[in-house]
């Protein structure tokens, strides 16, 4: 399979500028952008047009998914806000989601903290809040995940499109 790239953010709360320009820079140059929930956004807005995006607790106006599983020319990604799988408490429901879809790749949002990290085959990701970012990071932020046949790599960029290098990792898949 060809190197893949997909785009990730969450939890732009209002921001929807933001979303928009995120989606300027990159809509054509990579495989897929996604937004995993609490854009407080209307769901028929044309800004999703190009975008997953899934529901998150703060969604009010409604019609969005749940989850969504997007297969990228057989690469798995699963996607969820993760209030639903009560991630504060527990990785272990969304684990088992991402498990039974056999998922390469699994996104969610909700703890507005940017994190990845390997479970089994799968990657974990959460981009962080691209508006109201949470915990020791303090910048708002958004991710790129690199998709080769034996590694993931992720890097963090902020509103700016700059890199946020401390956050960089690679995987082996
Ligand atoms: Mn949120």
């Amino acid at each position: 399979m060809a190197k893949q790239t997909i785009i990730v953010m969450s939890d732009s709360h209002g921001d929807r500028a933001i979303v928009e320009d995120i989606k300027n820079h990159y809509l054509g140059k990579v495989d897929a952008i996604f937004h995993n929930g609490d854009s407080e956004l209307k769901s028929d807005d044309p800004v999703w047009d190009g975008i997953q995006v899934v529901g998150g607790n703060m969604d009010f106006y409604g019609g969005y998914p749940e989850r969504l599983v997007t297969d990228l020319n057989g690469l798995r990604v699963v996607q969820a806000h993760g209030h639903l799988f009560h991630i504060n408490f527990s990785f272990q429901k969304l684990d088992l989601w991402a498990q039974e879809e056999n998922a390469d790749i699994c996104l969610y949002g909700h703890l507005h903290i940017p994190d990845a990290w390997m479970e089994g085959r799968t990657l974990f990701l959460n981009p962080g809040s691209i508006s109201q970012p949470r915990g020791l990071v303090t910048e708002r932020l958004y991710a790129k995940i690199e998709v080769e046949n034996d590694y993931f790599r992720v890097d963090y960029y902020n509103r700016n499109h700059d890199l946020y290098p401390s956050l960089s990792k690679e995987f082996a898949r």
